[in-house]
């Protein structure tokens, strides 16, 4: 990684920018200082490589290539078609499966896909909702998946916060399900797929793992990998498997790999975004080296520590703690007051950014919340450490503990300023 001094691509890029577009130049340069001086603790965010970046910005963005390779509905795609495939084969090779279609533009564009392989309108699906910790393209009434389809919930266990398997099987047996989703946004606790798949096997329905937040950590065996229990693993490309911003299908289930590519194009997109797709080539192959691994790794160690450091100082985390690369913070545990929207809001003032999030059962509504989610991905990238960790600790409650005051977020603004200076992001 280079040092913050060092000539970059980026300092290049917004050098010929301020030439032929002043105005954007102005406004990448301040989203490129705020996020080189500011600790990213968004669960779902991630710093790219310089060369992910850069191959998402490169001419693979000029081209339609609708269709697949070897199969498309536009001449001139001979790289197009080696890119697509050497992501393709790489993210086969990274999740240990027999198929993956690299062409979704977005987590839930993944999702809509492959619920149109796996079911039709009006079919049931089990799914976890979204104020438990799942995704809204999960069921959601106001999304595709609640518009479209039956959608039976499932809980987490009320007293452990943690996924409750003889609860979700009952409910399984009793509402016939098509279609299990397991794999959530806010769940810090390891998934166990085998007892999942045994589930839907009991109750004759698919089950699709949704794993966008653990996909590096799936991929590096950092958390059980879906295969070979999933039917179907949707993911993003961008949280824990640090690649661009885009969605990806995986099976191994040979009859539904014809369905999902059809239902991917023409089903419900039209051109792939093929700079996207050269961006996810470069991502797993960078994933696929032994590095990653232990990145991964380090996520992890890092949420453990957070996540002490914080019980220490009298945060109640939901669940106890977090095995994975989050936790979801229950502020109530430090001052009974306090409010995720508000110290979302005083941490970004101190130049701490993450989200509020409701915990299991929160009373509050979700644009309030007793509720932080924190994770470690992004502050890994940048070369943080458990160490490191602590510090960060001691910054989230001297903000919290002060209520906001701002002189509190005004000092620790210019104290992560100047902490962030030793861990430059990759540019
Ligand atoms: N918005 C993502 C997250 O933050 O978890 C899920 O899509």
């Amino acid at each position: 990684m280079p040092t913050s001094d060092a000539p970059s691509l980026s300092d290049d890029l917004l050098a010929m920018l301020k030439e032929a577009d002043p105005e954007v130049s102005r406004i990448l340069a301040g989203e490129r200082d705020r996020q080189e001086t500011t600790l990213e603790l968004i669960a779902s965010e991630n710093h790219v490589s310089t060369a992910v970046m850069h191959a998402a910005g490169s001419w693979m963005t000029n081209k339609y290539a609708e269709g697949y390779p070897g199969k498309r509905y536009y001449g001139g795609c001979e790289f197009h078609d080696q890119v697509e495939d050497l992501a393709r084969n790489r993210a086969k090779k990274l999740f240990g499966c027999s198929f993956a279609n690299v062409q979704p533009h977005c987590g839930a564009n993944a999702n809509i896909a492959a619920f149109m392989a796996l079911m039709n309108p009006g079919d049931t699906v089990l799914s976890l909702p979204i104020k438990a910790g799942g995704h809204l393209s999960h069921g959601l009434k106001v999304n595709f998946s609640g518009t479209f389809y039956n959608v039976v919930d499932y809980g987490l266990d009320p007293n452990t916060e943690l996924l409750d398997y003889d609860e979700i099987e009952k409910i399984a047996l009793a509402c016939k399900p098509k279609v299990i989703i397991c794999g959530y946004s806010a769940y810090p606790r390891t998934i166990d797929f085998a007892r999942f798949r045994a589930i839907a096997d009991k109750a004759g329905a698919l089950l699709m793992a949704d794993i966008a937040h653990i996909a590096g950590l799936c991929a590096t065996g950092v958390h059980p990998s879906p295969f070979p229990h999933a039917h179907v693993a949707t993911t993003t490309t961008h949280k824990t498997l640090r690649g661009p911003r885009g969605g990806m299908i995986l099976t191994n289930t040979e009859e539904l790999a014809t369905k999902i590519d059809r239902k991917v194009f023409p089903g419900s997109q039209g051109g792939p975004l093929m700079h996207i797709i050269a961006a996810k080539a470069v991502a797993f192959g960078e994933a696929l080296q032994p590095s990653f691994a232990e990145y991964c790794r380090q996520v992890v160690a890092n949420a453990k520590t957070l996540a002490a450091e914080l019980k220490s100082r009298g945060y109640r985390l939901s669940s106890g703690g977090t095995d994975n690369h989050l936790m979801l913070v229950d502020l109530r545990g430090r001052d009974a007051a306090l409010t995720g929207a508000d110290a979302e809001k005083w941490l970004e003032k101190s130049g701490i950014i993450c989200n509020k999030n409701g915990i299991p059962n929160d009373p509050r509504p979700p644009m309030v919340t007793s509720g932080l989610r924190l994770g470690t991905p992004a502050l890994t990238t940048r070369g943080l450490g458990e160490s490191e960790m602590k510090r960060v600790a001691a910054w989230l409650d001297e903000v919290m503990g002060s209520k906001g005051d701002p002189a509190v977020c005004a000092k620790v603004r210019e104290e992560i300023r100047a902490f962030c200076a030793d861990f430059p992001l990759p540019h």
